[in-house]
């Protein structure tokens, strides 16, 4: 398994913001936390691919945005914010070792937070960022391996992974007010706790969830279903609108 990530930019304080006011970022403190994270994505047995950061592009180090990673192909995203479409080159670059590529053309638009990979079925979040158009492309281009895209309304927060994750082979963690759960029927339902309306964004990397050690009530929710819990530091880059997926592609080999 490898994991693709890439370094802190110096320049992360100009980053992208739609729900959040703007607060100072600490640029050191989101570098130490961003190393936590990649040591935590290696205990749980991913080769860790780092690339450099570019201080070009604030908001480089969210490299989950740039490209949705299937077994069979690698889709590289048209991300919907203007000031992110050159990351794509970098990551796509790293990715062609690992997966077949396609790429995304415009108008479309779609950010890969805003993509929730579900067995066969690809769940994708209608937001600000990912177009309608950014939408029937996917689904164009994931049809011919067998996948369906289903559209799900995201309101309330930047994308659907801020809303939803899936936290284990049954489960998904959801923040009710920003994604209807009755969208994923199959599923058992975790909800956050109330008083961590950000706490839906967790990342399921093996058999372990890396989860923001600031969520403590809804990690013990977690923990309670057997779930195991690995806390990293995630504040710093929170204050950027980013949360633990954001910050990797995970690839099974
Ligand atoms: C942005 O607004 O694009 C960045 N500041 C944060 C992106 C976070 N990415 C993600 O949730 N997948």
């Amino acid at each position: 398994m490898i994991a693709i990530t890439r370094d802190v930019s110096p320049s992360v304080a100009a980053c992208e913001l739609t729900h959040l006011e703007r607060t100072p970022i600490d640029y050191e403190r989101a570098c130490r936390q961003h190393d936590e994270y990649r040591r935590a994505l290696a205990a749980a047995g991913f080769e860790i691919v780092a690339l450099p950061a570019d201080a070009a592009l604030p908001d480089c180090v969210f490299v989950e945005d740039t490209a949705v990673v299937l077994d069979e192909v690698a889709v590289i995203t048209r991300p919907g914010a203007a000031s992110r479409r050159p990351e794509v080159g970098a990551v796509a670059a790293a990715l062609a070792r690992h997966r077949p590529l396609v790429a995304m053309e415009a108008p479309a638009t779609l950010d890969g937070g805003d993509v929730l990979v579900l067995d066969r079925t690809i769940f994708v979040g209608s937001t600000e960022r990912t177009s309608e158009a950014g939408i029937d492309s996917l689904r164009a281009l994931t049809a011919p391996y067998g996948y369906e895209v289903v559209a799900v309304p995201v309101d309330g927060c930047l994308h659907l992974k801020t809303a939803v994750t899936q936290v284990s082979r049954e489960a998904l963690l959801v923040n009710p007010e920003w994604v209807n759960p009755s969208a994923f029927a199959d599923w058992e339902i975790v909800t956050v706790d109330p008083a961590e309306p950000f706490g839906a964004n967790a990342l399921l990397a093996g058999t372990r969830v890396l989860y923001p050690a600031a969520w403590t009530r809804t990690r013990t929710l977690l923990e309670a279903r057997g779930i195991e819990v690995v806390p990293v530091p995630a504040d710093e880059l929170a204050k950027a609108e980013g949360g633990v997926t954001c910050c990797s592609l995970l690839i099974r080999s």
